[in-house]
């Protein structure tokens, strides 16, 4: 967590742990930087266990100490806007959703999208071998972490990386190439990339110039486009074209892979606060009658220890 000065300026990085009855939060400065800590923390519900000595703060309430336990998950910057609102107005914002069931529904399937902030997105790049495969992780992550070149079979392992983009966190996966030839070690490396496969999110699938387009893919990307750029594609999302060596295609990119986690959900609007499974599946039995609104808001809103 980042605490800013009324200009925006960075003046502390805050750490937020966990603790039995509550949490540590420890952050560098002056007594002044403590106080602004202080009264943000008070603000938002929360109160000090020992006023004197102990820095230890115990949530008032159930909801408001799940929300900073998931400020300790949250990658990139939208996750931790998200928290720092959900701090602030979770609360106001829990009421209003127990006072309307039918609207329920509604609102936990807007707030799935919000599984994204907490766990990013896992994208397998797949394809034929040479078809840039390690080379657009490298430039989408801006870091050499995978080996490139022409040569066959240089890619063996599970390569992963990540970047941030409008505040989203993505996890990108490299993959061996499909290639028929190679060895018993090249073959066991494909089948073992394959299984690990399956507990991804989104498979991107890249063509490079002269491949043909697998019929079952649905994230059909066509790679080194500034060889070949295959004509008629859709302005945003999918199928789209890249070229490492063009800069705007790597960022229509990001933008088509952050959009696939819905971000139309604004985290920061009461649109989809609701980050806790077990919230959720509360939410759910009151929408179907199985609990009754005061029984949680005896849960999560009643003030704590
Ligand atoms: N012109 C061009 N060449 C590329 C592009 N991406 C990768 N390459 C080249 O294609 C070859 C294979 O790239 P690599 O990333 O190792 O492919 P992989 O086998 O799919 O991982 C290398 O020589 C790269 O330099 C691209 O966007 N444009
Ligand atoms: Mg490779």
């Amino acid at each position: 967590m980042l605490l800013l000065d009324a200009g925006g300026e960075t003046l502390d990085e805050v750490m937020v742990a966990p603790e039995q009855g509550g949490f540590t939060v420890t952050c560098h400065g002056g007594q002044a930087v403590r106080a602004a800590l202080e009264q943000e923390l008070e603000q938002a519900g929360f109160s000090r266990t020992d006023p004197w000595q102990a820095p230890l703060f115990g949530a008032a309430t159930r909801l408001a100490r799940e929300t900073l336990r998931q400020l300790t998950l949250a990658r990139g910057a939208r996750a931790i806007e998200y928290c720092l609102w959900a701090l602030r107005h979770g609360e106001a914002a829990l009421l209003q959703a127990l006072s309307q069931p039918a609207a329920l529904d509604d609102l936990l399937r807007r707030s799935a999208a919000t599984r994204y902030l907490f766990e990013p997105m896992r994208v397998h790049l797949w394809g034929p071998v040479n078809a840039g495969k390690s080379s657009l992780l490298n430039a989408l992550c801006g870091e050499q972490l995978a080996q490139t070149g022409e040569e066959p079979g240089l890619t063996r392992d599970v390569i992963e990386g990540s970047f941030e983009h409008q505040g989203w966190v993505v996890r990108l996966l490299d993959n061996p190439g499909e290639w028929s030839g190679g060895q018993d070690l090249d073959r066991q490396a494909l089948q073992w990339a394959r299984s690990q496969r399956q507990g991804g999110d989104v498979v991107l699938h890249l063509i490079p110039p002269g491949a043909a387009v697998p019929r079952s893919e649905s994230f059909v990307v066509y790679s080194r486009c500034d060889e070949f750029m295959p004509a008629g594609l859709p302005e945003s999302g999918f199928p789209r074209a890249v070229s490492v060596k063009i800069p705007s295609t790597l960022d229509r990119l990001k933008d088509a892979l952050v959009a696939l986690q819905r971000p139309e959900v604004s985290p920061c609007s009461g649109d989809a606060f609701v980050f806790s499974e077990e919230l959720r599946d509360d939410l759910r039995r009151l929408a179907q009658g199985q609990a009754s609104r005061e029984t949680l808001e005896r849960k999560w809103l009643a003030s704590g220890e």
